[in-house]
């Protein structure tokens, strides 16, 4: 448990990437309670400089004694700096909460979001873990139909941002871009074919099954997420030409009678999601009206015309703020509401 405290020393680790930019102006956005800011990074990002509250703070190297006083350590700096020392920030005394996939699947650690499981937080976390921002998004959208309707079976199709593979991946997708428009050769760093006015359906790596671990995240984060491991999940992760923001073309069977009408009564009501479903008036959630907003979009609600007790919808959000750093910030929130109440 957090100690109960006026403020909170926080450090941030990849306070430079994509994810940790976003860490660092969410805490000052939400005014969560900091009293000294810690950014770091690798030796690369020493001595550079993150604003906080219109300070300039320099970005310190990330080390095994950097956690001396910290009370919460957010992490998105990769699963192996994760693996090394989150532990080492908990053995501190402070609560790791990681971003990485290094400790999602862990019996002993939380995978939590709080609009869906504010429960599982448990009651001496150590190392909490921040879910994959593709799941992140549809276990928001599949609660409250979980909750009213249960949830027997679940095919997903992703649309996700080339910011999910950090700032580099932003930079390609914009060079290609341009070298494609003026009939350039392109160059290829981060992926392994042209991102360019293509789509890849390859997000990490391949497993003998044919499937990747992005997608099989989505299967077992989702499965400990909604704390029901009878769920089936058939997802194919797809990286699309789009900057920011992860979309989702999602379809639900369930055990009960579900029908546009109800899942979209029981979607609209639920925290953190927002309806955008007037086809008639060309409105649906697009990716380029979900970034920078910490919403889950959710519209094209409709019956399956297939089969019965089955509903499509199309999810947005942003991959690096629900998706990502607003989450976590979100759990450190929790962290402190328990501290308080306590
Ligand atoms: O293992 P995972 O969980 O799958 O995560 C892998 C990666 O995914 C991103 C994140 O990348 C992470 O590194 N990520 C994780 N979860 C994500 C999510 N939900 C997610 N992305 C989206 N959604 P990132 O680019 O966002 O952030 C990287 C940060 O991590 C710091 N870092 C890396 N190794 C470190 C480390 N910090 C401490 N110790 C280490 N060993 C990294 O800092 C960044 O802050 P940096 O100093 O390495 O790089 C910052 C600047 O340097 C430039 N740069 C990067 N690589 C090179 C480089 N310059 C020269 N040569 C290079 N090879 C960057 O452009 C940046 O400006
Ligand atoms: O597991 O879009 O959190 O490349 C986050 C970024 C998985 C890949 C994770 C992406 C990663 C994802």
């Amino acid at each position: 448990m957090l100690k109960k405290k006026e403020k909170y020393n926080v450090a941030v680790v990849g306070a430079t990437g994509a994810v940790g930019l976003r860490m660092v102006s969410i805490l000052e956005e939400r005014n969560f309670p900091v009293a000294r800011l810690l950014p770091l990074a690798s030796a690369r990002s020493a001595g550079k400089t993150v604003k906080f509250h219109g300070e300039d703070i320099v970005v310190q190297e990330l080390k095994e004694d950097s956690f001396k006083d910290i009370d919460i350590a957010l992490f998105s700096a990769g699963g192996s700096v994760s693996k090394k020392f989150a532990p080492l920030a908990a053995q501190a005394g402070a609560v790791a909460i990681d971003n990485s996939s290094a400790f999602r699947m862990e019996k002993d650690v939380s995978l939590v979001v709080p609009e869906v499981n504010p429960h599982a937080i448990g009651d001496i976390p150590g190392i909490i873990a921040n879910p994959n921002c593709s799941t992140i998004q549809m276990v928001v959208a599949l609660k409250p139909l979980h909750d009213l309707f249960k949830i027997r079976r679940v095919v997903v199709s992703t649309y996700q941002s080339v910011s999910g593979s950090g700032q580099k991946a932003i930079e390609e997708l914009r060079k290609q871009s341009l070298a494609v428009l003026e009939g350039r050769e392109i160059e290829k760093n981060v992926y392994p074919h042209q991102i360019a006015f293509n789509c890849l359906p390859h997000i990490d790596e391949f497993l003998d099954t044919g499937y990747t671990k992005e997608e099989m995240k989505m299967v077992n984060e989702t499965r400990k997420i909604l704390e029901d491991p009878t769920i089936e999940i058939s997802p194919t992760a797809v990286r699309a030409p789009v900057f920011y923001s992860h979309s989702e073309a999602v379809n639900v069977e369930t055990e009960k009678a579900i029908d546009a009408a109800r899942a979209r009564e029981a979607m609209a009501g639920f925290p953190g999601i927002k309806i955008v479903d007037c086809p008639g008036k060309n409105e649906y959630p697009l990716a380029v009206d979900g970034t920078e907003k910490d919403a889950v979009f959710v519209g094209r609600i409709r019956d399956d015309l297939s089969t019965r007790n089955a509903v499509n919808f199309w999810v947005v959000a942003d991959n690096l703020r629900k998706g990502a750093a607003l989450n976590a910030v979100q759990i450190a929130e929790l962290l402190l509401r328990r501290s308080n109440s306590s």
